[in-house]
């Protein structure tokens, strides 16, 4: 891997599954130059979503992004790019997505702070805990 390369973990969240927009939001992510390393349709269940978000155990909005996180499939991903962690945030927009930025994901298809259609790591060594989280090692497969 170049060494400019990074990886993020994605998560295309069960709103985005739900409005049936992988395909939409999938296509701004590789428009975007992001390539997709690792990529699958699942579901978290209560305890595997309260503690991929253990970090938020104390805030006040926990119990309701583990049901949220669990109501549906989900499809998380590893995407790789120069800068990837802060490229792919500045791509999603604010975590509410009343104040994202015009064109990014959230303000283009996300109803709530809670239902925001995807999460993007916030730091290299998160999106490494969190894509070994989600993907065995011969699960993610580079494209030259
Ligand atoms: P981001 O995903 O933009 O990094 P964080 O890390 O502050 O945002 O929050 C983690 C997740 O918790 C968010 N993706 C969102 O789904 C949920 N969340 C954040 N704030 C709220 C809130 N006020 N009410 C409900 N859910 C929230």
């Amino acid at each position: 891997m170049n060494l400019s390369m990074e990886r993020t973990l994605t998560i295309l969240k069960p709103d985005c599954v739900r409005k049936q927009l992988i395909g939409a939001v999938t296509d701004k992510i590789e428009r975007a130059g992001f390539r997709i390393v690792a990529m699958k349709k699942t579901r978290l269940t209560k305890q595997t979503a309260g503690a991929f978000y253990a970090v938020h155990s104390e805030r006040p909005f926990y119990g309701e992004l583990v049901d949220f996180m669990s109501s549906g499939p989900c499809v998380p991903m590893i995407l790789e790019k120069e800068n990837a962690v802060a490229d792919f945030r500045t791509l999603i927009g604010a975590t509410d997505p009343a104040q994202a930025d015009a064109g990014t994901i959230r303000q283009l298809f996300a109803d709530s702070k809670g239902e925001n259609i995807v999460h993007g790591s916030d730091s290299a060594e998160n999106a490494a805990i969190e894509g070994a989280f989600f993907f065995a090692a011969e699960e993610v497969v580079r494209v030259d």
